[in-house]
């Protein structure tokens, strides 16, 4: 039988995501998509699957670890036919992994493919029931992956459209579940045939989510063989009167590893251990009432519950001394209804909150006197419309940070070296966060002290059209020098943004209006654009702060300067 070796495939250029979680141990049996472990950068979180169906014969990475592209992450025994045609044919050693645990002896067989009777020609429907079959004709059904729960999930958005082109990673649909949405990427480059579920569909792992035409040789696994998958290792968790190492974890439905650092020794499948790394707990601190002392998610419930009403207890073990705030039984006031935080919102709450918490901030404010700015800004609507984009204040508030940022270089920099040095960034490239239904995101526009403005409105639209959309990588949202949060469009005269690790600066916009200014002589209508800067006061002291922002503000006020 072949072996492929599964490598961490483009990952929208996130560099050095960790491993926070490893999905499968050797000796597990893996189905096409079938996630093997989870990344997560400072961005996102993402899993990583499998591209065959077969037996793990090697895991190549433990916890902790940083991945780029191209990292191998495990070994796969390809199962079936479809092991012929497999690329990487070439032989793989089969050494166990140093820290990985033994495979148990296999008290089952795995289950052995039908042979096929005659090459699949390509069919329209997928044959129910044929249940492991290499299609060379090229039209996939792609199912539903792991998705880390056996429960019903909601299909929220068809990403794509019979006809689409797509590459392999692009989302083909988004699901939610109570605790997540999530894309599910295509497994394979290819053209949409026909879409097999539509928009509001309650659907599960497994099922059959659309029909893809792809180049070339490609394995169709069956929503049978997933079943029978299944059950066998329902059946092999039944059966371990005693968890081994090498099943120890593994939940009801889906074959997991033991981590290597998080809860040693605890018997919790990944969605277990997925909300006690949102909740910040210790799995080993907690005790199980599943089956075998399997821990479920009331477990954690429960302990959150008893830590939070003895919150000093929470203290003393989080060694923070920071007092925890008691949950308050809100029923007890009126009618309450109670949803579930998108994984974004609680990735930006835990961002934040770092932030907050290591970052001293100082925020500082003026305003820009963008009354001339705003003359010209008016006089080039028509040219916008002729351009097919849209002039906002934008992207003149980018370049004039761009030109304050070249002269105060202070402010694109980072500290580095637990504090001892300062790295100061040749290149100018700022964050804007875009307020997006799914959450708070924030692209990163490129170079733009080399941009005109005109391309910089045409970006602006650009990247919050793709935030919007979901269709943002996490190479779009890194290599930030600054950030500008602009709440312009919305209101407010004041706020203090917060500070954007590892920047040092963050410049907050509110809305503009024409004010009475004095000349000196009489009060002249000005529009005035009310600006915070928050910086980080462990590298920018006063006098930085003061000199940026004064620099931006001049240059707001008078965008001749610009050129300059
Ligand atoms: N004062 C007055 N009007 C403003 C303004 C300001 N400071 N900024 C923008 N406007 C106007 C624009 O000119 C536009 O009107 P016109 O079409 O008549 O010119 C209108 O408001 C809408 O602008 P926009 O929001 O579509 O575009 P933008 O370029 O100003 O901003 C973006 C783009 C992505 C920054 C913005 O849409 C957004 O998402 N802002 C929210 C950011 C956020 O959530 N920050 C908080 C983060 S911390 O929680």
């Amino acid at each position: 039988m072949a072996k492929q070796q599964i490598t961490v495939p483009d990952i929208g250029g996130a560099e050095g995501a960790e491993v926070i979680e490893l999905l499968v141990a050797v000796g597990d049996e893996v189905e096409v998509e079938q996630g093997l472990i989870v990344l997560e950068s400072d961005k996102a979180s993402m899993e990583i699957p499998s591209t065959v169906a077969g037996i793990v014969v090697e895991v190549l990475v433990a916890e902790g670890e940083e991945l780029a592209e191209g990292a191998p992450v495990a070994v796969i025994e390809v199962v079936g036919e479809e092991a012929q045609s497999e690329e990487s044919a070439e032989p793989v050693e089969q050494t166990a992994p140093a820290a990985a645990p033994e495979p148990e002896p296999e008290p089952e067989p795995k289950p052995k493919p039908k042979p096929k009777p005659e090459p699949e020609p390509a069919a329209q429907e997928p044959e129910p029931e044929s249940e492991l079959a290499a299609s060379t004709a090229g039209e996939v059904t792609i199912p539903v992956p792991d998705i880390g729960t056996e429960d019903a999930v909601e299909l929220i958005e068809l990403s794509v459209q019979p006809g689409d082109t797509v590459a392999e990673g692009d989302s083909l649909v988004v699901l939610e579940s109570d605790k997540a949405s999530m894309e599910v990427p295509s497994p394979h480059a290819g053209e949409v045939l026909k879409l097999l579920v539509s928009e509001g569909a309650s659907v599960k792992q497994g099922d059959d989510l659309l029909l893809l035409k792809v180049e070339g040789a490609v394995p169709v696994v069956e929503k049978k063989v997933q079943e029978k998958a299944q059950e066998k290792v329902e059946e092999k968790v039944q059966e371990d009167a005693t968890p081994t190492p090498a099943v120890e974890a593994i939940p009801a439905a889906i074959p997991v590893s033991e981590p290597a650092s998080a809860g040693k020794g605890v018997y919790a499948g990944p969605a277990v251990r997925k909300l006690a790394r949102e909740f910040g707990i210790e799995l080993s601190e907690v005790s199980g009432s599943g089956s075998r002392g399997r821990l479920v998610k009331e477990d954690l419930h429960k302990f959150v519950q008893t830590r939070l009403s003895s919150p000093a207890a929470a203290s003393a073990a989080t060694g923070a001394g920071i007092p925890v705030i008691p949950e308050v039984d809100f029923s007890a006031f009126g009618e309450i209804e109670i949803t579930k935080r998108s994984r974004l919102d609680k990735l930006t709450a835990a961002n934040m909150q770092r932030s907050w918490l290591n970052v001293p901030h100082v925020t500082q404010f003026d305003d820009a006197d963008i009354t001339e700015l705003e003359e010209f800004r008016a006089g080039l609507k028509s040219e916008g419309e002729k351009r097919g984009t849209r002039l906002t204040p934008m992207p003149f508030i980018l370049k004039a940070c761009a030109v304050a940022l070249r002269d105060n270089p202070k402010f694109a920099t980072s500290l580095a070296d637990g504090g001892e040095s300062l790295v100061y960034k040749q290149y100018c490239h700022i964050g804007m966060a875009v307020d997006t239904p799914a959450g708070l995101m924030v692209p990163v526009i490129r170079d733009v002290d080399r941009k005109t403005i005109w391309e910089l409105a045409e970006e602006v639209l650009a990247l919050a059209g793709k935030a919007r959309d979901r269709k943002l990588t996490p190479a779009d949202m890194q290599g930030g020098c600054f950030t500008i949060s602009s709440l312009g469009s919305i209101g407010g005269t004041g706020f203090t943004p917060i500070v954007n690790p590892p920047e040092v600066g963050i410049l907050g916009v509110s809305r503009a209006e024409i004010r009475p200014v004095w000349d000196g002589e009489v009060f002249q209508p000005r529009k005035m654009l009310p600006l915070s800067l928050s910086y980080d006061h462990r590298v920018i002291n006063g006098g930085d702060g003061g000199r940026f922002f004064a620099r931006l503000v001049a240059l707001l006020g008078d965008i001749r300067q610009l050129a300059m």
